[in-house]
């Protein structure tokens, strides 16, 4: 008998397939799979929580605000402290832009990299067993280690990262990153406590069928988005949407489709953040061969200028996107 029917092989797990690709980044010397292997260590563990959620008292309400006002769940505040913890003790990380706080942290230490971070996004999913994400984006900084970290440092353009990824907690969880040389995705397995890689050089179909918009708003939309939501219909398109940015987009980016949250009455300048939502969505988008935009132009050569700052986003297949944007 073959052995390998008896033993199949695993195939290749996170770290092995960071070292491997190491050389491939432009500043290799290590800190930067350092710190995708925290982040990755970080996200089992906020796992592992998830999935005792409705056993151990970590649903529902903390009783706080974030910084854009919504309530605070305690399995938001619960990653970001596991994100933070992972990133702070690495080294690699010099200063911290996360949903749950209103400055950056300053990691105060000698890293090289600036991360902004969404720990858990899709939080009203949270409490109704929900499909719920993380976002990172990756920068270098540009001062000099050992000087103070500057707001030069902290509000890069998208198009800066070096670095950007999601985790999706979803019916399995996968961690799907790029550093500028295409998109790979890895699916945790939870007998090995592994991410295993599943999903090789990820490419977004240039054309798709699913629309994803919260269209509840639609009336307060602009007419573009309403008559692009028209065309949507008129060529039998499929409403696709879950209400978890990571989940709508990890669904668009295997089968083909366009997220939209434009801007509403409620929310003018649209309701994501460019910082840690909109930017890491659109690297891995364009890495992927798909696009990412403010509904003006690229969202990645959008100049932040505060951390929690808003954007419209339509992000998706290529040719949606620019069906989309060009009204
Ligand atoms: P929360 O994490 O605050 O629930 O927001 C989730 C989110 O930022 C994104 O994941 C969703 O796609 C979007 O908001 C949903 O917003 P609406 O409920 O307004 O459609």
């Amino acid at each position: 008998m073959e052995t390998s029917r008896i033993a199949l092989p695993i195939g290749t797990a996170l770290d092995r397939f960071i070292k491997n690709n190491q050389d491939q980044f432009q500043y290799a010397s290590g800190e930067l799979s350092q710190l995708l292997r925290d982040i990755a260590l970080a996200s089992k563990v906020v796992n592992r929580e998830i999935n005792k959620a409705g056993l151990i008292d970590i649903m529902g309400a903390m009783g706080s605000q974030n910084m854009g006002g919504e309530q605070q769940q305690k399995l938001d505040v619960l990653a970001n402290i596991r994100f933070t913890r992972a990133l702070t003790k690495g080294g690699e990380a010099c200063a911290l832009i996360s949903e749950e706080t209103e400055s950056y942290v300053d990691l105060n230490n000698q890293g090289k990299y600036v991360i902004a971070i969404d720990p858990l996004d899709g939080s009203s999913n949270i409490d109704v067993n929900v499909s719920i994400g993380t976002i990172f984006s990756i920068y270098r900084r540009k001062s000099a280690i050992g000087l103070p970290i500057t707001e030069a440092d902290i509000l890069q353009k998208g198009e800066q990262q070096v670095a950007a990824g999601y985790i999706l907690y979803g019916s399995s969880t996968m961690l799907v990153y790029t550093t500028g040389h295409g998109v790979n995705g890895f699916t945790h397995d939870p007998s090995l406590g592994e991410y295993v890689l599943s999903h090789p050089d990820m490419t977004i179909p240039e054309h798709g069928r699913i629309y994803s918009i919260n269209e509840g708003s639609a009336n307060s939309f602009a007419d573009e988005v309403k008559e692009y939501l028209k065309y949507c219909k008129d060529n039998n398109y499929t409403a696709r949407y879950i209400g978890s940015l990571v989940a709508d987009f990890h669904r668009n980016l295997l089968k083909g489709g366009i997220y939209i949250y434009p801007a509403t009455a409620k929310d003018v300048n649209g309701k994501l953040r460019l910082m840690y939502e909109c930017n890491a969505l659109a690297f891995i988008a364009e890495q992927a061969g798909g696009k990412g935009s403010d509904g003006k132009g690229r969202i990645l050569e959008i100049q932040p200028t505060s951390l929690h700052q808003r954007t419209p986003f339509y992000v998706g297949s290529t040719k949606m996107v620019d069906q989309a944007v060009r009204r």
